[in-house]
């Protein structure tokens, strides 16, 4: 069901030549470029009207306008099951309370007497936040997406996810739900590219409904063609990643339980054929006893033949041999997991040391789905490797830090002769000239 990869009894080889040896999934957004590039442009110059063809296209109905009337997110929510109503409002409460704690405060340094430098964060004006609604749908991620975003100050807040047909057109009533609670009234029936290029672009006003501004940032995961409409649309908007496939490695040693090693990993397994379970280990007794956990959970679950069997036996996934906790750690670090939990002895002490993951889940009492739905942190994060060089989402996502340079004469006096030194050594004498014009052209000295 799962393969093996052994590394034991070798000296691990550095960097890249170590991420080579480890299991990762195929995501190849640059092949789906050259299909998302026609729709992009279509919905540019077409506007809505090519957004509802794509939805016809794409999701089997055809919509009469995009914007999901606000009768109709007061009657999800209004039907929303009271127990699901609950655990959302939780989930929100648990993520305000993380979130809030990373806005960022307004610093004054000063560099010289009469020479300050501000760093002011400034939300961005207008976000649009894109919801999957494919094989699952997620309201939790409205709750990830919505969330950073509000505690940021952002203050048009709009939300894409793709029609249903069993829902008359609408997006599912459990994502309008957590919409309707989160108080985000702006929600389109819009999904794939063709919902981030209308993000993008915007759409005209029709007699019918009024059009999408365009936005300055779009975030939230989806599937390979709204990551290919991420990256080509980048620069018009900001993005925060291109999500790939879900992964989930786990760091343990003997003291593991296999019960719960093998239950995360068919955890995350369950999201998507393509979704990646690493075990990393140097326990052959964990090994053994995971692979016979997974075979009895594994056949007690629910999406089995569609995914979980099809991600624990894709070379994605796989159970890594290493000699000890120092080998183990430098696995998961070249592997940079999505999600990473620790399952050994003294478990905080090894998170510590960890370089490389998107979110990371110490002891037995933390496991990926806690994270996934209540534990306050966000489930947005950088996949295929990305953890190591950017982090999740979060408040920072939405926010620019802007720099306020404010000198005095005396200041400015100060330093010029630097300036127009610099600028000279770069051949650029303007820069100079810049300077010098402020004191009769002479640089003081
Ligand atoms: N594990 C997914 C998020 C999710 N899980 C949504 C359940 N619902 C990617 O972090
Ligand atoms: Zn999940």
């Amino acid at each position: 069901m799962i393969s093996r990869i052994d590394l034991r009894g070798e000296a691990l080889p550095e960097g890249s030549a170590l991420r080579d040896l480890l299991p990762r999934a195929e995501f190849d957004v640059e092949a789906a470029l050259e299909k998302v590039r026609p729709i992009c442009e279509d919905v540019r110059h077409h506007g809505a009207a090519a957004v509802i063809d794509y939805g016809e296209k794409f999701d089997g109905v055809r919509l009469e306008r995009l914007r999901v009337p606000a009768a109709e997110l007061r009657r999800a929510l209004d039907e929303l099951d009271p127990a699901v109503r609950a655990a959302l409002e939780e989930s929100i409460r648990r993520a305000r309370l993380v979130h809030r704690n990373q806005r960022r405060t307004t610093h004054t340094t000063q560099v010289v007497p009469g020479g300050t430098v501000t760093e002011k964060w400034i939300p961005v004006d207008r976000v649009g936040l894109y919801v999957p609604g494919g094989r699952s749908v997620y309201p939790s991620s409205v709750v990830m997406n919505v969330v950073p975003a509000q505690e940021a100050g952002v203050e048009g807040v709009a939300i894409a996810s793709p029609p249903q047909k069993e829902f008359g057109g609408l997006p599912h009533p459990t994502i309008l739900a957590a919409c309707a609670l989160l108080g985000v009234d702006e929600v389109y029936a819009a999904g794939g590219a063709q919902a981030v290029a209308m993000f993008a672009y915007g759409t005209q006003s029709t007699a019918d409904e009024p059009g999408c501004a365009p936005v300055n940032l779009v975030t939230g995961p989806g599937n390979i063609y709204v990551a290919a409409a991420k990256r080509l649309l980048k620069g018009r908007i900001g993005i925060d990643a291109e999500a790939g496939p879900t992964e989930i490695a786990i760091l343990a040693d003997s003291t593991a339980d296999p019960v719960h090693v093998a239950a995360d990993l068919i955890s995350q397994a369950e999201h998507d054929p393509m979704a990646a379970s690493v075990l990393v280990t140097d326990s052959e007794e964990l090994a053994a006893a995971t692979e016979a956990e997974l075979k009895t959970q594994v056949a007690a679950s629910k999406h089995v033949d569609d995914r979980i069997v099809p991600a624990l036996a894709g070379r994605q996934s796989a159970i890594v041999l290493v000699d000890g906790l120092d080998e183990g750690l430098r696995v998961v670090d070249a592997y940079g997991a999505e999600h990473l939990e620790i399952q050994t002895r003294d478990a905080a002490a090894v998170a510590d040391r960890v370089r490389n993951a998107g979110a990371i889940f110490v002891g037995p009492w933390a496991p990926v789905s806690l994270g996934d739905y209540c534990a306050g942190s966000n489930h947005v994060l950088p996949t295929g490797g990305c953890a190591c060089h950017s982090s999740g989402l979060s408040v920072q996502s939405f926010l620019r830090g802007v720099h306020i340079v404010d000198y005095t004469r005396d200041a400015l006096a100060d330093v010029a002769h630097h300036v127009v030194t610099l600028a000279e050594a770069e051949d650029l004498p303007a820069h100079g000239a810049a300077v010098k014009a402020r004191f009769g052209w002479k640089v003081p000295r």
